[in-house]
């Protein structure tokens, strides 16, 4: 498969996130955060809904975060083998509470400045531009217990407060930036996205939203201080993107779709657009929410959207109104989907559509007509160590090789694409279940659902494969 329209400077890298790959969950006086508070196993799903029986690990409980791949002592090895591949871009996240510990500390915490410190230097070091995320799943657990998290608006000053402290700190040697992880997350795992946990009777929606008001403006401050603080920055959003599609075409499914698009757009409509979408308005009068603003919000948001769009794409979503076909809604994606008779799955339920990645691609250009990030894709697999030592993860290459070439049309419709960083080019803990075994790297990772393994790392056959990906610019699929 041949392939040449990359643009020379495209962003070839992988993406990870503080939480599910540092582990050293309390090294260097760091804090508790949301996922140090995610046990693996059956009720992980229902924590990560909001319903959290305690703000402390539980004794008995495995914890996959807490260790995860100890990327936080091993991230020079781990660089040396993204070197090896040929990495232009590394996206990692800061974790708050290792630069305030509570989150709403006196002063920032030196030693957690000190380590994204060092790792950055590692990156650069080897020519590997930082593409780095504010908050990725990890609220502190004391804003948690004390505030109620992102539902006050508390929450909005102390991230603008740790925002300009990173900003200032690594200025000269980050220049991507991005706010909030998959933003829209917080309406489908209200815990896991922002830190919300409900109690009975509480108006579950107007908290989601009322929370999702608070990032906007805080995603706005950020932006904000970002432009003034590193003028030759960029800052993005982040959307968990993949596009609805019809069961039929009856309207009535067509126009649902419609709406589940909106649902997810409409954070993006606030950062890229700087205003709130007319539909949203119907929306809070339809479902009687009552969303306080303050009256400064409307100029904030204005005056301070993003430079590009960043966004995950895994699979495409299908949507019905017809009560037969929901009866099929597919289990393992946490967006509800019913199956899409023309896709095949992956081990996990997820829809496998690399159509749909261009078709994504093109309505976010349609929409917001600004440089798109794509900072998360890949397949989640479990995979076979053969008895000599070769992990040969073909499934995982045809994913990725079907995706990018789609990207490559993307781009060869008009889409302005800077970037493609893949999800996991290391094998780390998986977000949606807590397993080791649902593994999206091109380095094994010799750790299983339990804790157990080496830490040691492999390289698998797709290592070689994206080396060969990123030498030849896209062109060698
Ligand atoms: C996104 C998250 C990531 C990540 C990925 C894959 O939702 O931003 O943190 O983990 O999905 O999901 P999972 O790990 O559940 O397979």
């Amino acid at each position: 498969m041949s392939n040449n329209v990359f643009p020379s400077d495209f962003l070839w890298g992988g993406a990870i996130a503080a939480n599910q790959a540092e582990g050293a969950y309390l090294a260097g006086g760091k804090g508790l955060t949301i996922v140090d508070l995610l046990p693996t196993g059956e009720h992980r799903r229902s924590i990560m809904k909001g319903n959290v029986p305690a703000f402390t690990p539980l004794e008995g409980e495995f914890y996959p975060s807490h260790e995860a791949i100890d990327f936080y002592h091993r991230y020079k090895e781990d660089m040396a083998l993204f070197a090896e591949m040929g990495f232009k871009a590394l996206r990692v996240s800061i974790s708050w509470a290792r630069i305030f510990p509570s989150g709403e500390d006196e002063t920032a915490n030196e030693a957690g400045l000190q380590f994204y410190d060092d790792l950055f230097d590692e990156m650069l070091k080897h020519n590997i531009q930082p593409v780095v995320t504010l908050a990725h799943f990890d609220v502190p657990v004391h804003l948690i217990e004390t505030y109620g998290s992102w539902r006050n608006r508390k929450l909005v000053y102390l991230f603008e407060t740790y925002a300009k402290t990173v900003f200032n700190r690594y200025k000269e040697k980050v220049k991507y930036w991005m706010t909030f992880n998959e933003i829209n997350m917080l309406l489908h795992l209200p815990f896991l996205g922002a830190g919300l946990v409900f109690k009975e009777g509480d108006n579950i929606k107007e908290i989601q939203y009322q929370a999702a008001h608070h990032q906007l403006v805080a995603s706005a401050l950020a932006t904000k201080a970002c432009h003034e603080i590193i003028p030759d920055g960029k800052i993005g959003c982040m959307l968990a993107a993949g596009s609805f599609y019809p069961y039929t075409c009856n309207p009535e499914d067509v126009f649902q779709g419609m709406e589940k698009d909106r649902e997810s757009y409409f954070f993006i409509d606030v950062q890229s657009r700087g205003v709130y979408p007319g539909y949203s308005k119907r929306f809070f009068e339809d479902h009687n929410l009552h969303i306080v603003m303050e009256p400064e919000d409307a100029d904030i948001l204005k005056n301070h959207t993003v430079d590009y769009i960043g966004f995950s794409y895994y699979s495409s979503r299908t949507t019905s109104t017809d009560p037969e076909v929901i009866k099929n809604m597919t289990s393992g994606n946490v967006f509800g989907s019913v199956a899409n008779p023309y896709l095949a799955k992956s081990e996990w339920g997820w829809t496998i559509d690399p159509k749909g990645f261009r078709i994504t691609a093109n309505q976010l250009h349609d929409r917001y007509q600004k440089p798109l990030f794509v900072v998360e894709n890949g397949l989640g697999a479990s995979d076979e160590v053969s008895p000599d030592g070769e992990i040969n993860d073909d499934y995982r290459i045809d994913y990725l090789q079907r995706h990018i070439a789609e990207m490559g049309e993307a781009i060869k419709d008009g889409v302005e694409i800077i970037g493609y960083t893949s999800w996991g080019p290391i094998d780390i803990v998986s977000a949606s279940s807590g397993e080791m075994k649902k593994r999206y790297g091109y380095i094994y990772v010799d750790r299983d659902n339990e804790g157990k393994g080496s830490l040691e790392r492999r390289k698998k056959k797709s290592f070689h494969w994206y080396k060969n990906v990123i030498q030849s610019n896209g062109a060698n699929l």
